[in-house]
């Protein structure tokens, strides 16, 4: 067995370990809980918006747990105690959202309305729109802490929310399926031909943008 093949199945031995805890299964419903909080929050601002202005502020929203394997994995990686308490004092991506727009205005005014709200408390913020990583990844990822309401009283999360337009989402889930293509002949070339996409995309993202000003201003005159 070689070393890779050796850290792996030790990952899942671990993983399978603890997944089946009382305690972590416990930790996984609070987090359950905790995205439909922020769901919910960002459902009404939605409805909300798309009465004042005409149009969805976001087209999707997806969520997920990080599975098991992948958050021992990364503990392990990261040196990390494999215990329930550890997970949820280091782990910060346990709880995902990927909030879709069309356009990147809606994208910074909804993640604004989200942190301005009293019972949401913004943890750290990466804009990877004005700052793209070097390979061309964009997305607005923003670290809340949420409160839960249990039966013995009050709980904060975190929650990792990603805001991306349709066409960064786009790029974002072709570069990850490339990450987990170990058998490339030229990765290079690639991750090369992905920065032209990304920058390509990121042209027609503002592009789409003035489309949206300029139909807006004249709908504002036709009123
Ligand atoms: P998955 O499967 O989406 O959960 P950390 O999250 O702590 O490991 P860091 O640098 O603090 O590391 O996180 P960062 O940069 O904010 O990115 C975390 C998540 O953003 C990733 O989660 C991806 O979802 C997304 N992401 C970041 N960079 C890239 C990229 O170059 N390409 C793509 N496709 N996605 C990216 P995970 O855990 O890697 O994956």
């Amino acid at each position: 067995m070689n070393q890779n093949n050796r850290f792996s199945s030790e990952v899942e031995e671990l993983a399978k370990g603890i997944s089946r805890t009382s305690e972590f299964i416990r930790l996984m419903i609070y987090y359950r809980c905790a995205i439909m909080e922020i769901q919910t929050k960002l459902n009404v601002l939605n409805a909300e918006l798309s009465l004042q202005y005409d149009r969805n502020p976001f087209e999707s929203i997806e969520s997920r747990l990080k599975s098991p394997e992948s958050i021992v994995e990364k503990m392990v990686r990261r040196g990390i105690p494999i215990t329930v308490e550890d997970m949820e004092l280091e782990m910060t991506d346990i709880a995902g959202i990927r909030v879709i727009c069309s356009f990147q205005e809606d994208l910074y005014s909804l993640a604004d309305l989200l942190v301005e709200q009293d019972d949401v408390l913004l943890i750290s913020r990466k804009d990877y729109i004005a700052h793209p990583k070097p390979n061309g990844y964009r997305s607005l990822h923003l670290l809340l802490d949420i409160p839960i309401f249990l039966y013995r009283g009050k709980r904060h999360m975190k929650v990792e929310v990603q805001f991306r337009t349709i066409a960064m989402d786009f790029w974002a889930s072709v570069d990850h399926k490339l990450k987990y293509k170990k058998t490339l002949r030229e990765p290079e070339k690639v991750a090369a031909k992905l920065k032209i996409c990304a920058d390509t995309l990121a042209q027609m993202d503002a592009e789409m943008e003035e489309i949206r000003r300029t139909i807006d201003a004249e709908e504002d005159m036709t009123e």
